[in-house]
């Protein structure tokens, strides 16, 4: 396999990036055997809430601190959190800002399925104001049987993995790179999936398009691949190259629950780049909205293009 290190080299990602990237994949490394891997799941609530209003569970805060820690060290002026009540100054003058959620999947973690990190990586040193198009890298990070994750820096979405010789703390600092291996350079997704990810499937109790919708699906013959975490979900329909996630919102919460900066604009350049499309419900793109407030959430359709297109079709009809 091809180490990430060559995909970099082949495609003249620029040094200051794939400094990020790695330390960003280090990050994830970290938290995967030496946090995640030894959690004691009895021991599950701390005492906060994030701003979401989510309970904060320890391992929620554990993951925050391994990836603001690395980002801290890096060439980075605004790290924005899922985690963290607002965005937090990094380096004055560092060259990037880096939006993530850091784990995704919290409400599954304890009962061992796949869970995962996000990341949206910016120019600059602000995410307010900013466009997901803006973005100038986006990660996925899947922590189950194996650490597997999802890369784009405008040049197509790649797909990897974590193939470790030793654990992260004992390993030397120059070999680290030579861990993270390209198993897919070129992740395309088919036009028409055969894969359907529900997410919100509550409402379809208030929402008829919905119900009509997943019916539609099932008449046709599609499979049904819901697991709770938005990471391995969307993670699946890149491996198996093709199908749909959404997480749709209702007359109450026309927004839905997922939020833009940390969840929805890295998914959906990472989508884009591998042909397929993101909009809301409404039918604008993911990418072109404005991000007006950091916890700013929108409700999303994702993935193979005919089938994210023709739910829009199914909303107004
Ligand atoms: P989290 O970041 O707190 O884990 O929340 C995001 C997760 C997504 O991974 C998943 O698609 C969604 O929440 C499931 O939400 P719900 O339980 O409301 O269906
Ligand atoms: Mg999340």
């Amino acid at each position: 396999m091809k180490t990430l290190q060559n995909y970099f080299d082949a495609k003249n990602v620029s040094p200051d990036l794939q400094k990020l990237i790695f330390s960003l994949l280090w990050a994830g490394a970290n938290f995967y055997e030496l946090t995640l891997f030894h959690y004691d799941f009895q021991n599950f609530y701390a005492d906060t809430t994030n701003k979401s209003g989510d309970r904060q569970l320890k391992i929620d805060v554990a993951a925050n601190d391994v990836f603001v820690g690395l980002l801290k060290e890096n060439d980075v002026s605004l790290i924005a959190s899922e985690e963290l009540a607002e965005p937090m100054k990094g380096k004055s003058g560092g060259k990037y800002a880096v939006a993530f959620d850091p784990l995704d999947g919290s409400s599954i973690v304890d009962a061992d399925m796949s869970v995962g990190s996000i990341v949206g990586v910016y120019e600059g040193d602000s995410v307010i104001g900013r466009k997901g198009s803006e973005q100038v890298a986006a990660l996925a990070f899947v922590y189950g049987p194996q650490f597997t994750f999802f890369i784009t820096v405008g040049q197509g979405t790649l797909a990897g993995v974590y193939r470790p010789e030793n654990y992260p703390d004992d390993i030397a600092e120059e070999k680290r790179h030579d861990q993270f291996y390209v198993s897919n350079e070129n992740v395309t997704l088919t036009e028409d999936g055969k894969y359907f990810a529900p997410g919100n499937l509550r409402a379809a109790a208030s929402e008829s398009w919905y119900m009509k919708t997943l019916q539609e699906w099932i008449k046709a013959g599609s499979t049904l691949r819901y697991s709770g975490g938005m990471v391995p979900d969307i993670g699946h329909i890149f491996i198996k190259g093709g199908g749909i996630f959404l997480y749709p919102g209702t007359a109450q919460k026309p927004d839905g629950k997922l939020r833009l900066l940390y969840e929805c604009a890295p998914f959906a350049f990472l989508v884009e780049q591998a042909g397929g499309k993101a909009i809301t419900q409404k039918g604008d793109r993911i990418l072109d909205i404005t991000v007006e407030f950091p916890h700013q959430t929108t409700s999303i359709f994702l993935g193979s293009k005919n089938d994210v297109e023709k739910i829009i079709g199914k909303i107004k009809s």
